[in-house]
């Protein structure tokens, strides 16, 4: 924990710290959510890897869009980050039928206003990635919007902006991982505007919390995929009955090597880098 920041805010595994009037600190936990709920035992290296990955990918994405990254902390979990005036939209790309996609495409024949061909399985690829805008719900849980009442929270400009950055974005990693054996099957971006008005990319961005990651070996349409990382968690929590209300189960300690090494396998799969490394010195995703 940092000594000095007042603390802004909580996530469900990750906090954030002032560290003055531009600049915070975003720190990523060990601590590991399934089915929404936090679990009592942490993944070491969890929030090193996250933190490393999303340094990683704004590194390599900086020229499709900028993005707050000032810098890496050398415990490998905080970055430090400009400040920005959050968008209140979560800028979701899919590139495969999963999760509520799947869902409201058996319902309605679309996702978000995109109209699908028909005969689309449970996690298929789509013809074309496409841009589905998410916002917080009261509930907490983000509920699907159109591009009609995106445009209504941040105006026509600021939406075609984030559209196009949303999905350049995707498209990059998307192949990039694809050749690195990884399905990135949908992501979430959240963008900031600085003071000059333009547009940032914000938050982490790319990793296994805020996208599905699907090991591309294993990868079936017509039927649910499972996490590159979370499988293990998840088929614990399957195996011992547990009714996913609160509280989340402790895990045994082989489901927490085995999911902290789907992390680390990760990591090195799509960074090109020991994971050893990158404690030795964070820096190394950057160059
Ligand atoms: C991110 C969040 C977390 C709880 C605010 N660069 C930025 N400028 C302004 N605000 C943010 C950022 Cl990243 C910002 N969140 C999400 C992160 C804990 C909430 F670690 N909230």
């Amino acid at each position: 924990m940092p000594d000095t920041a007042a603390h802004v805010a909580s996530g469900k595994v990750r906090e954030l710290y002032a560290l003055d009037h531009e600049s915070l600190l975003l720190v990523a936990t060990d601590r590991i959510s399934t089915f929404d709920v936090v679990l009592p035992t942490v993944i070491p290296d969890k929030g090193r890897v996250l933190t490393g990955l999303s340094a990683f990918w704004f590194a390599r994405t900086s020229s499709i869009c900028p993005n707050h990254l000032i810098g890496l902390r050398p415990d490998g979990r905080s970055t430090e980050c400009r400040r920005l005036e959050m968008l209140p939209l979560e800028c979701v790309v899919r590139g495969y039928l999963a999760g509520s996609g799947w869902k409201d495409y058996c319902r309605t024949s679309a996702v978000c206003g995109h109209r699908l061909p028909p005969g689309l399985l449970e996690s298929s690829s789509l013809p074309q990635p496409i841009f589905t805008p998410s916002t917080k719900a009261a509930s907490g849980h983000d509920e699907n919007i159109d591009r009609a009442q995106a445009a209504e929270l941040i105006g026509e400009e600021q939406l075609a902006g984030v559209e196009r950055a949303s999905l350049d974005l995707y498209g990059f990693a998307a192949a990039y991982a694809r050749e690195r054996g990884i399905v990135i099957a949908d992501t979430k971006f959240e963008f900031g505007i600085d003071g000059e008005g333009r547009i940032v990319l914000a938050d982490e961005a790319l990793t296994p919390d805020s996208s599905r990651f699907w090991p591309l070996d294993e990868y079936r349409p017509g039927g649910p995929q499972p996490s590159f990382d979370k499988q293990f968690a998840r088929d614990y929590c399957e195996r011992i009955g547990w009714d996913k209300q609160e509280p989340g189960p402790d895990l045994p300690a082989d489901v927490v090597e085995g999911t902290r090494a789907r992390y680390v396998e990760a990591f090195g799969r799509l960074t090109g880098l020991a994971f050893e490394d990158y404690i030795d010195d964070p820096g190394v995703v950057l160059r």
